[in-house]
């Protein structure tokens, strides 16, 4: 691959689908929140001072770990503006990322209007400043069970509209089953949101299955082992889903043991739906140009696979028509 294309690759105006708010805080910045209210967080990094986590179980542990210092709508102010300095550093011109009130208020209503009003302002501040699109997804996390789930459903539910336009869920994929948060997703659903959950990461088709009929999502977050029963990838084209792909964090976790190995091109060839995005890029030690530039060394893609994997997410993207078409113009400018 020529210096050239590779540039270009490097520098095309992005879409980002699935990236999880406090996974993308850099290690600096939490670590200089820790000092300032006096936190101990020992065992979250590494003496390189990298996040420190051994398998998947772990990083959940570490994730919720980190998000102690995260105290305060301002704090999520300043978390915002890091990530979407970090996003606009690789070109990403329009994200969607998973918040939780969980970590935003305990999943109290007034509180989540709070911290969600200053995420926006701040991401409002980005737009103008950095020129970087950002909406939420507000997201439920599975290990914390189906009754929380409820009251994160509520917060989506009474704060959907053109900012917070979807619903998610992350967590670890080995607890519960899919059906189990059937009605959080109903109440997300009638309230208007786009619904996604992650499905396919650490269990098999059956998982993905699951999320399409009992919580009826248009996007699968990772869906990679969808790959392990051809007519699921079928039915995935037919019905149109879309994969939120992330495949650093499916390499650095395990999912996979190389890019070589990762089904993302055979997907792709297959006809279903997929986009990339980096997921916790600090963790993974990944930025939306790497895993471009990634992607293009391994699997020799050419800048036009590039533009079809944006384009399909602008066209999965939950945002409003008017946002959708702003964002196209930016893809177009190139
Ligand atoms: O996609 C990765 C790995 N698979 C599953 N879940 C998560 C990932 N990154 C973060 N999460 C979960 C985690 O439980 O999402 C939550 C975390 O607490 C945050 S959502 C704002
Ligand atoms: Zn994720």
């Amino acid at each position: 691959m020529d210096e050239d294309t590779l540039a270009t690759i490097g520098s095309l105006p992005k879409v980002e689908l699935h990236l999880h708010i406090e996974g993308a805080a850099p290690p600096q910045f939490i670590r200089g929140l820790a000092q300032e209210k006096r936190v101990d967080l020992t065992g979250v990094f590494q003496e390189d001072g990298s996040y420190a986590f051994r398998d998947f179980v772990h990083f959940l542990s570490v994730y919720e770990a980190a998000t102690q210092v995260l105290q305060t709508p301002e704090d999520y102010a300043r978390l915002t503006t890091a990530v979407l300095e970090e996003c606009a550093a690789s070109g990403v011109v329009y994200a969607e990322t998973f918040i939780s009130p969980d970590f935003c208020g305990g999943r109290d209503l007034g509180a989540w209007r709070e911290y969600l009003h200053a995420m926006q302002e701040a991401a409002a501040t980005a737009e103008r400043q950095m020129g970087v699109t950002l909406r939420g997804i507000v997201t439920c996390i599975r290990h914390f069970g189906p009754e929380k789930a409820r009251q994160t459903a509520i917060c989506a539910a009474e704060t959907a509209g053109d900012w917070i336009v979807g619903f998610g869920m992350g967590g670890d994929e080995n607890q519960g089953h899919q059906k189990d948060f059937a009605y959080s997703y109903d109440m997300a659903r009638e309230a208007g949101l786009g619904l996604t959950t992650h499905a396919g990461e650490w269990r098999g088709p059956q998982e993905v299955r699951d999320a399409i009929n009992d919580l009826r999502v248009q996007r699968i977050g990772h869906g990679v082992r969808s790959i392990e029963d051809l007519s699921l990838v079928d039915e995935l084209v037919e019905k149109g889903i879309t994969l939120e792909i992330c495949p650093g964090s499916n390499v650095t976790l395990g999912v996979y043991t190389s890019l070589h190995q990762h089904p993302i091109a055979k997907l792709m060839d297959r006809g279903v739906k997929v986009t990339v995005s980096t997921d916790d890029p600090p963790f993974f030690h990944t930025t939306m140009r790497d895993e471009y530039l990634n992607l293009v060394k391994t699997f020799d893609w050419s800048v036009e696979h590039f533009t079809k994997l944006n384009q399909t997410a602008l066209n999965a993207a939950f945002c409003d028509e008017t946002t959708r078409t702003v964002i196209q113009s930016r893809l177009e400018a190139t």
